[in-house]
């Protein structure tokens, strides 16, 4: 897979220079700053840079198209696959990850994790029976793909995180796009992954509104302490790609035909699942959405996707109304421990939809 990733760079490089990439959109708050002063390109590697990439996922359409892109981007090594309970259960997740992987003739292992929340479903009233086990409208249930062929690995989900990140030479990324539960419970078995792990990019919470509640992002609001373990826990840098982002990143209907037309199975497929997306209403009044996991990927596969600023972030674990949101505070004193994204280009990201999704079969 490797050498095949390299041989088709040049290929990606050149596609690249041709080809001109249950919240409503009222929800979905101004980012705080924009002052050019604040703003830092960020992942400048140079392009022969392979990143080892592993993906903790809750599929859900979006996740899919994530996995894709990390399967078929030359940019990445996805050395494995981790799921967690987040937009389905635990189980189905698994399965997800299992069909897509199959779907585009992947060899990537996919491990089971987590299947409930660290503590947050304990406390009476502060959330929904979880896990969710009617499909939401946006993320659909099982995938409308092929079942999967290929099986979960025997070993789980966070006894292989703790494995895979001890043995490395602490060149992992580590992209989480679902809770942070598996993350965390890692974090709290072996403590000294904490200084192996390159680099975290997520996908969740917002520098605004929410997408559950007014100021909870789902991946963050279902389990926030989780979430919370993880942004405390002095890994070097972390990357938040939240809502504030990939709500301004939206692809449209007509945009979903071009990639359609590409007539790849990753293509057609990721094509279906922003269809099933946009008319599962989550942008209300467009035709259009977002497709969040998949954003956070192509930040790994081309920098300029995304610019961050360095702030000091924290998650609200108290019960009530900002339960599960990510307190981000542009003007801390006291500490910075992400690269929050504030701006996106939505050109570049559906040029690198277009340009990886072409990759497969
Ligand atoms: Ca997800």
């Amino acid at each position: 897979m490797l050498r095949r990733k390299l041989s088709i760079i040049a290929l990606v490089f050149l596609v690249s220079f041709t080809l001109s990439c249950s919240a409503t959109e009222a929800q979905v708050a101004e980012e705080p700053v924009e002052e050019e002063i604040i703003i830092s390109e960020y992942r400048g590697g140079k392009m022969s840079n392979i990143k080892k990439v592993i993906l903790d996922v809750d599929p859900g359409r979006d996740d899919a198209i994530a996995i894709m892109l990390a399967v078929l981007s030359p940019k990445i090594e996805l050395i494995g696959i981790t799921t967690v309970n987040g937009n389905r259960p635990v189980w189905e997740c698994t399965e997800n990850a299992l069909r897509v992987i199959d779907l585009i003739e992947a060899n990537v292992p996919v491990f089971e994790g987590s299947n409930l929340p660290l503590l947050v479903h304990l406390y009476k009233n502060r959330r929904p029976p979880i896990p969710r086990l009617k499909p939401c409208p946006i993320e659909g249930g099982l995938l409308e793909i092929p079942k999967a062929v290929s099986k979960k690995q025997s070993q789980g989900a966070v006894d292989w995180l703790i494995k895979t990140i001890m043995e490395s030479d602490g060149d992992i990324v580590l992209v989480p796009l679902g809770p942070m539960t598996n993350i965390a419970l890692a974090i709290r078995i072996e403590p000294r992954i904490i200084e192996k792990i390159q680099e975290i990019v997520f996908m969740g919470g917002s520098t605004g509104s929410g997408n559950v509640t007014s100021d909870a992002e789902f991946n963050i609001w279902m389990d926030p302490e989780a979430a919370k373990i993880v942004l405390n826990s002095g890994i070097k840098k972390i990357t938040m790609v939240g809502l504030n982002v990939t709500h301004k990143a939206l692809i449209s209907s007509d945009e979903c035909d071009a990639l359609y037309n590409i007539g790849t199975k990753a293509s057609m497929a990721s094509a279906n699942f922003i269809k099933g997306r946009i008319a599962g209403g989550e942008i209300q009044g467009q035709n259009a959405a977002p497709v969040h996991d998949a954003l956070a990927v192509a930040s790994i596969i081309d920098g300029a996707v995304i610019k961050t600023r360095l702030c000091n972030v924290d998650v609200e674990t108290l019960p009530g109304v900002t339960d599960g949101r990510t307190v981000c505070d542009f003007n801390s004193k006291e500490r910075n421990n992400v690269y929050v994204a504030i701006k996106v280009n939505q050109d570049i990201f559906y040029k690198t939809l277009i340009n990886v999704l072409s990759l497969s079969k």
